[in-house]
């Protein structure tokens, strides 16, 4: 079984020789209108495992949040394309409750694999080792556990490398002084607060940032509605405010249009999915974020598909040195590293987009 699961990969690797990625150059990525439907999921789920391939786990943050279909639409290309089977849950909501209930039904269905994109870092540890105790190898992605509780962190890009493209981006765009705003995701969300916490350790620990000033953080929870009222009332409370930083792709997206829709001369920046920020982005005043980051979701997705298979086939175990192959990922073969806390492999630094090289990239994500 590892070895149909080997050369099956080997196949398609040689068959489609696809380079995807990170790259500064759109290739070979699905567009954005390929993402996984729910309905197609849950068709998946109802499928039997395709005897002795597996069954792979993917439990995004939540349902209805774009990038977390792309997450989908990447790990499920992989899995499918290695002969296993997969069952992707979205939460309702970005909670932990939320995800220990999915997690605690796929022990129950006694999946091989679960890759978790955490709703939070310390509420989980016990149901994902509910899990590895049932045999189920537990990894992370894009949002992480306490590393006790997983054997791998699928991590799109270094927290320092985003940390400092963000607080680079604020301060360019106060002209290096005034105040700025963070909109979040929820307040227990381990990359956001990662993130955050590497801004502002950045702008604490460097002169250079001492006349920006952060006034809050809001949380909008990854929520359209509530990351729009969170906005309108940093508007409303900070008069002075300059920039809005949302380092969450559902949060800029609603900032954006909030920002663009009153004319606002508050400007935006953070991470966003270029499909849904292409109208927002722009140099003039009829725009309201001059640029922001990102990486490809689809390729974090098929990370953490590899991942699962490597762990499942027993090829690595999730720790420091082991290496594993992604075959459609640019920079395959992988290598486990230590980020401080825990091990870890890294997709890519983020990438920057701007009026230069929007609309080529909103087509693929
Ligand atoms: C949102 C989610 C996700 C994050 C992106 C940037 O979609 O919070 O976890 O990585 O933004």
């Amino acid at each position: 079984m590892k070895k149909k699961v080997i050369s099956v990969l080997l196949c398609v690797a040689m068959a489609t020789g696809i380079l995807a990625g990170c790259a500064a150059v759109p290739t070979a990525t699905a567009p954005a209108a390929d993402a996984a439907p729910a309905e197609e999921a849950a068709a998946d789920e109802a499928a039997p495992a395709a005897e002795g391939a597996g069954t792979f786990a993917i439990v995004t943050k939540s349902a209805g949040n774009p990038f977390m279909d792309r997450l989908g639409t990447g790990f499920e290309e992989v899995i499918k394309a290695a002969g296993g089977e997969v069952v992707r849950k979205d939460p309702e909501s970005a909670t932990a409750d939320a995800q220990i209930a999915v997690i605690q039904s796929l022990i129950s269905q006694g999946v091989d694999t679960i890759a978790i994109s955490a709703n939070d870092a310390n509420a989980l540890i016990s149901v994902c080792n509910e899990a590895r105790d049932a045999g189920i190898k537990v990894l992370t992605l894009d949002s992480d556990v306490d590393p006790s509780a997983r054997a791998l962190f699928c991590n799109q890009a270094g927290v320092e490398a985003v940390g400092q493209q963000l607080i680079d981006a604020v301060y360019d765009l106060t002209g290096g002084e005034g105040q700025y705003a963070i909109l979040s995701a929820t307040s227990q969300a381990t990359n956001q607060n990662a993130w955050i916490d590497a801004m502002k350790a950045i702008s604490e620990g460097d002169d250079k940032y001492s006349k920006i000033e952060l006034v809050e953080v809001a949380y909008g929870d990854d929520e359209p509605q509530k990351s729009t009222d969170q906005t309108q009332a940093l508007l409303q409370n900070y008069p002075d405010l300059k920039v809005i930083c949302a380092p969450t792709t559902v949060g800029i997206a609603a900032a954006a249009k909030v920002l663009q829709d009153q004319k606002s001369s508050v400007k935006l920046t953070g991470l966003g999915l270029p499909s849904e920020m292409a109208e927002y982005i722009g140099d003039d005043d009829a725009h309201s974020c001059p640029y922001m980051f990102l990486w490809n979701p689809i390729d974090l997705g098929r990370l953490a598909g590899y991942a699962s298979l490597a762990l499942y086939n027993g090829e690595i175990t999730g720790a420091v040195g082991d290496t594993f192959e992604a075959a459609t990922l640019e920079s395959s073969p992988y290598t486990v590293v230590d980020n401080g806390a825990g091990t870890e492999v890294i997709l890519g630094p983020p990438f920057k987009f701007d009026p230069s090289n929007i609309d080529e990239w909103k087509e693929v994500y």
